[in-house]
């Protein structure tokens, strides 16, 4: 068990107070800032959730009275630079806070990390949260707020909800506990409209996401007897479809639900020189220590790493890696 209680005191004794989230943000990262912002809103706190990446237009709903701000150095720098405390949701590793992570390094700013990934012992946060089983960062947030038994607002819900939601599938992947559908009932009585969630999110595809998701699904390659279904993006494909860097998130899910799929891996160029790699297991294989062979980590069946190199050379050590850690997996069912 956490001691919430301690943050609780933390957060008492603070007065200006940071909230942010990883690069590219998902729902888990937005939706546990957003909930735990309007509890400290609530208590008359100078709190800010400022995030190095734009808000995706799907998470629009959350960003009640603009409170979700982009990190620009003209307007946030100072502010930062005189926080009391700041809050990280979900980050998995203290990098991927980008400028943000280097102004709270530069002004020794108090940094705690509340996170469900493991810990990357980098030892940058002054305090962690850590709760790797919990099967979201908006579960952590929850216990956060039930620890001082708070009653959920509907804006504290919403944003626990889309939480839970998205990082359990809408409540389908493997993480999916009895405690996730508790919260989402505890949040259905505090007025979260689910279904509308669910459509805002998952049923507001662009067409270019979807004209990028047919080429991969003409380029799909198997391996491994049809275990290990993988694909490569690069700029060619992105520009083709009219697609944005965040259209991908989701395809590397959508190509493990094929059947005989146990591991599903996506190569994106992300810059001339460097690829996002993902990684999706169905339950077979543990997958997060070939995230990190490549530098990068995450869960046991969803991981993801960004490696240095063309598309062709970060594939082919994606794949002699991943087909090494199968067949060493191989008859271990988990
Ligand atoms: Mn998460």
């Amino acid at each position: 068990m956490l001691d919430w209680k301690s943050l609780h005191q933390t957060i008492d004794g603070a007065e200006r107070i940071l909230l942010s989230t990883h690069e590219n943000p998902d729902g888990d990262g937005l939706g546990s800032a957003a909930a735990v912002y309007h509890y400290l809103n609530s208590q008359g706190k100078n709190c800010k959730i400022i995030n190095i990446s734009e808000l995706p237009l799907e998470y629009e709903f959350l960003n009640q009275n603009k409170m979700i701000e982009t990190y620009n150095s003209l307007t946030h720098m100072d502010w930062i630079a005189s926080a009391d405390l700041a809050l990280i949701f979900d980050v998995g590793d203290y990098s991927r806070l980008g400028i943000i992570g280097e102004l709270l390094n530069k002004h020794k700013i108090h940094v705690v990390n509340i996170d469900h990934h493991p810990d990357t012992g980098d030892g940058q946060f002054s305090e962690n949260y850590i709760n790797v089983d919990a099967a979201a960062t908006g579960e952590m947030a929850y216990d956060f707020l039930k620890a001082m038994n708070i009653s959920l607002s509907k804006e504290m819900a919403e944003g626990i909800y889309t939480g839970v939601m998205t990082d359990t599938g809408s409540f389908c992947y493997n993480n999916t506990n009895e405690k996730c559908h508790q919260i989402a009932i505890e949040c259905m009585a505090a007025g979260v409209n689910t279904s509308l969630i669910y459509q805002t999110i998952y049923e507001n595809r662009s067409p270019g996401q979807i004209a990028l998701l047919a080429q991969i699904l003409n380029n799909l390659d198997y391996n491994q007897n049809g275990e290990l279904a993988w694909f490569t993006i690069d700029e060619n494909m992105m520009e083709k479809a009219g697609a944005t860097k965040k259209d991908i998130d989701g395809f590397t899910d959508f190509v493990r639900t094929i059947r005989g799929v146990e591991v599903a891996v996506m190569i994106y160029q992300n810059k001339p020189n460097s690829c996002r790699i993902n990684f999706r297991s169905k339950g077979k294989y543990i997958i997060n220590d070939i995230a990190k062979s490549l530098g990068g980590g995450g869960h046991k069946f969803a991981a993801g790493a960004i490696a240095p190199g063309t598309l062709n050379e970060v594939l082919q050590k994606v794949l002699s890696e991943t087909k090494a850690a199968l067949a060493h997996q191989n008859g271990h069912v988990i």
